[in-house]
Formats: C-alpha cells, structure tokens, sequence
C-alpha cells in the first residue's frame, strides 16, 4: 500500500507510536510518507520507499498564528495526488484529523482515505475543550477509520464527545530486540554508584504527570534504602522539580538526563518504574519499562491497567496515593528474588500481548478494510 502518516514530530507517546509505525510499515514493504513540521526525531530511513515531507508554515505579518492546520492540508493534498497514497493516517486528532478530512475533501473524486488514531490528550485534555470541540468531533466523525491505544480512551471518546463511530482499539507496541540490545549496554546503571538501586521517571513534564508525586515517593523510599532516581524529559514542570531537588539537597542521587531519543538507554539495567499520572490513556513509557524487565508503580488511571497487571508486573494505586506507592517500592526494591519475578513476567507479558509485528498487523487490517470500503 501507499500509505500516508501525520504526526507531532516532538518527544511524546504519539509522535514515537507513529514514527515506529511508519518504519514497521516501510520494513514490511509498503510505501510510507511522513508528513509534519520537522523530522520526528525516532525516523530512520530504515527503508528506500520511506519519505518525509516537511510541513512549512509560511509567517505574514497579518498572521498572529500560522494556520499550520491550513498547510498540513495542504501538504496532504499534494503528496496523496503526486504519490497516489492509498491513505493518510493521522496520529493525534487535533488538528491533524480536520487537516486529512480537508485533504481528503479537495482531492474528490480522488479518493484518499483517512485513519485516525486517538491517543489521549487529544481528546481528555485538548479535544473536549470547548475551544477545539468542535472541529475535533467533526475530523473524528469523517474519519474512514478511529482507531484508540486502549478500551478505556475509546470509551472516554464516546462519552466525552458523544461520538458514535466504531473504534477499533489498537494497543501502543514495542519491538523487542530494542531493549535487547541495551540490556546487553548495561542502560541507566551507568548514572549509579555502587549499591544504589535506581527508580526511572519517563515524561514530558506536564502537570498531567505529576512529577512531584515520583519525588515525594522517592524521598519516601529513600528513608529506608539506598537509591538513585533517574528522571528522563523535559517540559514546564522541570524548572519547578530541579528547584525542588536543589532546596531538599538531593542532587547527587536524582539525576536529571532531559531528552532522550531511545528511552531504554536508561531503562535497561533500572530496578523500578514510576509513573504516577492523574490521567493516561496507554502509558507508553510504561510499557517501554516493562519490556525492559522493569517493574512499574503507576496510578489506576485510564489504560494503565491495561498495560500493568496489578501483583504480577507492577502495582496501581490512587492518584496521588504516595504512601502506598512508596510501600509498594520498598516491598520490591526489598526483595531481589520477587522484583527478579516481576520483571520477567513484565517483559514476557509485553512480548505478548505489546509486540511490533502483532500490533502493526491490526494497523494493516484497518487499511485493507477501509481501502476494500471503495
Ligand atoms: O503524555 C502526553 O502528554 C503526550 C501524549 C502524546 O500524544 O504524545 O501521550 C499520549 O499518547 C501516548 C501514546 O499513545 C500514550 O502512551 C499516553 O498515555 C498519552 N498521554 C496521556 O493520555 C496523558
């Protein structure tokens, strides 16, 4: 197929789905053409008939905002016609949807057909705001295909935006041999001293993440064994943690490592996961953890529980329940020969159920049924 994708190129659970998806497709065979502001930073030409075009927004001195939506349609338009694409397949709705749904409409009678797959904020957070309602329930609703990350954003769609299409529920993936081969590096030990187990906190920093909570359950852990936290990331909160850090006089055991492209550089090798969200609706930095044998203490919120198994690959407690988490920590970091188990069944459990080629065999039934629909 010749297959069209649409994502934020920036560090973020949906820009690495689509990028990872993007090359997964080229490797199998299809013809793939990214399309976004900038190269996201995961693409590797992995294959010859794998592309990207730029999205280049041009600025006016009438323009207070550059319509990037406007030029992503745009951009659309001209490589569906120029490529003769199958589809375009857009990650995070807003506005990426309403841009391939425009595309889409300018090309009639071409026929370009449009996926788009829901990851969260999309529509928890930025797509129900009254602000962008609208358009977003519209770019869903003309969508040919929905796809969410878990049961759980799928339900929070149709209740939150009173969307009635059907969508198919196509889980986050990891292609395993990745962590393989960081295993083998050692990963985040590399920032420990001797003795020191290591806790990893993976996000952009957002308020959504909570990171403050990974610190209060840290200072808790810490009380009673030796550890080191490893926060990996970048965003509004950071400046707020690391002024944090620096008052409580902790900076020689919480390392701050910013941005980073290939997350189990640090995971491989780590002890224990953090993930205390007030909403997240797959938890891709969870998963990575646990493909990388590492045990995850994370929130019941949205799909987490989807992704960890409460008692077998990590544990799930209220939002901001920092005392049972901090518990919850102890009780593994405690017990090598149980943490050992955990993480074993987290990566077997990954294998299974999260693995790429699983995974992007429901992408491709997806295609073949909204391609067939002509
Ligand atoms: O977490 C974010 O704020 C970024 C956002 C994104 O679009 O990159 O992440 C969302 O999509 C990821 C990939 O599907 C999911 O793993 C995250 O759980 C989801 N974030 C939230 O729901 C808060």
């Amino acid at each position: 197929m010749k297959i069209g994708i649409s994502c934020y190129p920036t560090f973020g659970g949906s820009g690495v789905v689509a990028t990872e998806l993007a090359m997964a497709l080229a490797r199998g065979g299809d013809e793939v053409h990214v399309v976004s502001y900038k190269m996201p930073f995961r693409l590797e030409f992995v294959e010859p008939h794998l592309f990207f075009h730029e999205v280049v927004v041009p600025h006016y001195p009438l323009f207070d905002y550059p319509p990037y939506s406007l030029a992503l349609a745009t951009k659309m338009v001209e490589v569906a016609r120029h490529h003769e694409l199958d589809l375009m397949h857009v990650h995070y709705a807003v506005p990426n949807a309403v841009s391939a749904v425009l595309a889409k409409q300018i090309l009639e009678p071409r026929v370009l057909k449009v996926v788009t797959t829901l990851h969260g904020t999309d529509i928890t957070l930025v797509g129900n705001d009254p602000n962008y309602l609208e358009t977003t329930r519209f770019g869903i609703e003309k969508s040919d295909a929905v796809t969410a990350v878990s049961e759980s954003l799928r339900r929070d769609t149709q209740e939150q935006l009173g969307i009635s299409n059907h969508i198919d529920v196509v889980p986050n993936f990891i292609e395993p041999e990745r962590f393989e081969r960081a295993r083998k590096e050692g990963g985040g030990r590399r920032w420990a001293k001797p003795g020191e187990m290591i806790l990893v906190h993976v996000s952009n920093f957002r308020p959504v993440k909570r990171v403050m909570d990974v610190l209060r359950v840290f200072h808790r852990v810490r009380e009673k064994l030796p550890v080191h936290l490893l926060l990996v990331g970048d965003g509004p909160d950071r400046a707020k943690v690391e002024r944090y850090c620096r008052e409580c006089d902790t900076c020689d055991v919480i390392t701050f490592i910013g941005n980073l492209p290939l997350v189990e550089e640090v995971l491989a090798g780590a002890d224990l996961f953090l993930l205390p969200s007030e909403t997240e609706s797959f938890g891709l930095a969870a998963l990575e953890a646990l493909s990388c044998e590492v045990p995850v203490i994370a929130t019941r919120v949205g799909g987490l529980p989807e992704v960890v198994d409460h008692g077998s690959t990590g544990f799930l407690f209220p939002v901001g329940d920092v005392e049972a988490m901090a518990e919850a920590a102890i009780e593994l970091l405690g017990d090598d020969e149980k943490r050992a188990q955990f993480g074993r069944e987290a990566r077997r459990q990954a294998i299974e159920r999260f693995r790429e080629e699983v995974v992007v065999e429901r992408y491709r039934d997806v295609y073949r049924r909204v391609v067939a629909e002509r």
